[in-house]
């Protein structure tokens, strides 16, 4: 199974169906060139601040010869942009908002630009939803993973490696190495995959660095992997959009998440309380 594509205009119907089929898929002409820029330019201090990997012992998650700066929504105006895309709120709609509480939200997950470099290796095989093992794969829906391509992505230069299909794979069932494919895509796509897909960053054997921005999002009522509660400090929070800091996890979430930081301890309570008489009364 290929992975499938599609163009921005179909995501919303054709594009959902397919993701839901191969368990993932490239977008086609999301970002603009203006927003790459920016982004780069946003993240341009952080990149430079941040060491590239060294170690790279086999066993290791992530390869050497890459670079990860997180804390996206901190960093980059522009990442808040494709955090909050409609495109991407269309996804989580179909494919987590049915998982979530009655009343509740899906939820940032995990923000990181992602450099690989020359000469770095393979990344495992994994699924995002690993870190929830209390579920039996096939899982259900927990996690929707989304991975912006801010240069080109092809195969030689360390393309998003993605098994097709195996989203909805047991537990013991082990990818052949003709069932994994490589996400090639034009700057300014999409990959979209689901938590339950096998997938891994690939080699890169050019003299090029990819670079890529992977935001993942979760049920409101998991830990998120990225801790965005200290990620985002009160400071930057109180210029967000309402509907950004519900994305993070800045406000209660059902009656999840309240908190004293504002000094309104006892009204979130109340209000965080009422789900739970709503779903028992
Ligand atoms: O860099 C990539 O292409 C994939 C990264 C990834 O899967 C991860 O960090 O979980
Ligand atoms: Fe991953």
């Amino acid at each position: 199974m290929d992975i499938p594509r599609t163009g921005l205009a179909d995501f919303g119907t054709t594009g959902i169906e397919q993701l839901n089929d191969a368990g993932c898929l490239v977008v086609t002409g999301v970002a603009t060139k203006d927003q790459r820029l920016a982004l780069q330019a946003e993240l341009a201090d952080a990149m430079k601040r941040t060491p590239v990997e060294t170690s790279d012992d086999a066993g290791a998650f992530y390869p050497g010869h890459t670079r990860r700066v997180i804390s996206l929504v901190t960093l980059s105006e522009t990442a808040r942009e494709f955090v909050m895309h409609s495109m991407v709120k269309t996804a989580c709609d179909h494919f987590l908002l049915p998982n979530c509480s009655p009343g509740g939200r899906y939820q940032l997950h995990v923000s990181a630009a992602v450099q690989i470099g020359p000469g770095a290796r393979k990344q495992v095989l994994h699924r995002e939803e690993d870190t929830f093992p209390f579920f039996a794969v096939p899982r259900p829906n927990l996690v929707l993973a989304t991975m912006w391509a801010v240069s080109d992505f092809t195969a030689a230069n360390g393309g998003t490696r993605l098994v097709p299909g195996s989203h909805r794979w047991s537990a013991d069932r082990r990818a052949e190495p003709r069932e994994v494919r490589a996400a090639e895509m034009a700057a300014g796509s999409v990959l979209f995959w689901l938590g339950g897909t096998l997938h891994g960053g690939g080699a890169n054997t050019t003299d090029e660095w990819r670079y890529g921005v992977i935001l993942t999002y979760s049920l409101g009522w998991l830990r998120q992997e990225e801790n965005q509660s200290l990620a985002v400090p009160p400071e930057l929070a109180q210029t967000l959009s309402p509907e950004l800091l519900d994305m993070i996890g800045n406000t209660p979430n059902g009656a999840l998440g309240f908190h004293a930081a504002g000094g309104l301890a006892s009204a979130d309570i109340e209000n965080t309380a009422q789900s739970l008489v709503d779903s028992n009364g």
